[in-house]
């Protein structure tokens, strides 16, 4: 068991999260980045703009790591035993693209309440400052939910392109990681995360959320997995892990629900975005 030790968990209560967690060899994680360069180069657009989301729904590499017991002790140990996967998305900044993240908290506009989950940010390469890694302003969670600006910049990696304003850039820290680390963030935590100014691409695999299975989803529909224990809430609806690459009912899945996860991000909004 690699469950958070009560040092580890107190942090995360007072800091809002956690990093960093070892959990893939490098070996793993070049075989993450050869799955999404694979992907890229055999259908094109698939992982991009919207289609970021729900790759674990298509991927048996990224429905591993979705499930993988050291990722999934550590966040028993912030939700407990049983556990739902409600969403991925791959955040990839490559160096020639100027994307970044304001400033936000993920339980603005998610929809998933109560705030009983957790997000995990698996570096599938080095994530440093030079590269845009995300910063937290530590002990941000603990304050109620702020006002976020609707911006939708053009290279704005969020939705709305919501917006936090004048949040204190020298009370941030930056969250460094290695390939194959982890960290792990609360829903109201204050993050974002500035360009790529490197010459390599920035790549994260975010579980977006791991949900008790008491949340529900108030703004919309989500098609969940059950990752550990039982769900006897019974609010959403499961769907299968896929066992081959782009096998085409997965397809038709993870169709349903990006086109449901769409409705949910935009919900209330006058326009769409590009993510
Ligand atoms: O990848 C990033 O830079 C930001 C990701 C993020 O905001 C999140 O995982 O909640």
């Amino acid at each position: 068991m690699s469950n958070l030790s009560s040092e580890q968990i107190n942090q995360y209560k007072e800091d809002g999260y956690i990093a960093p967690l070892n959990i893939l060899s490098k070996e793993k994680t070049d075989e993450i980045r050869k799955e999404i360069e694979l992907i890229e180069k055999k259908w094109p657009n698939e992982i991009d703009g919207l289609g970021r989301n729900y790759i674990h729904l298509i991927s048996p590499v990224f429905d591993k790591i979705s499930h993988n017991s050291k990722i999934l002790d550590a966040v028993e140990s912030i939700i407990g035993k049983n556990i739902l996967i409600c969403g991925t998305t791959l955040f990839i900044k490559n160096p020639d693209q100027k994307g970044f993240v304001s400033f936000h908290q993920d339980a603005k506009y998610i929809g998933l309440e109560p705030h009983n989950w957790v997000t995990a940010w698996l570096a599938v390469t080095d994530a440093n400052e030079e590269n845009g890694c995300m910063r937290m302003w530590k002990g941000s969670h603990k304050e109620h939910l702020k006002f976020h600006n609707q911006k939708f910049d053009e290279n704005n990696l969020l939705t709305r392109g919501q917006t936090i304003e004048n949040v204190p850039i020298s009370e941030t820290t930056p969250v460094v990681l290695e390939a194959g680390q982890l960290s792990l963030h609360h829903p109201k935590i204050v993050h974002g995360s500035g360009p790529n100014k490197s010459k390599g691409r920035r790549i994260g695999f975010v579980i977006q959320s791991y949900i008790g299975t008491n949340v529900n989803q108030v703004l919309g529909k989500m098609y969940v997995q059950q990752a550990r224990g039982n769900d006897t809430f019974k609010l959403h609806e499961h769907v299968k892990r896929p066992t081959e690459l782009m096998n085409n009912n997965d397809i038709s899945t993870r169709k349903k629900a990006n086109e449901e996860l769409s409705k949910i991000f935009y919900s209330g909004s006058k326009k769409i975005g590009n993510y």
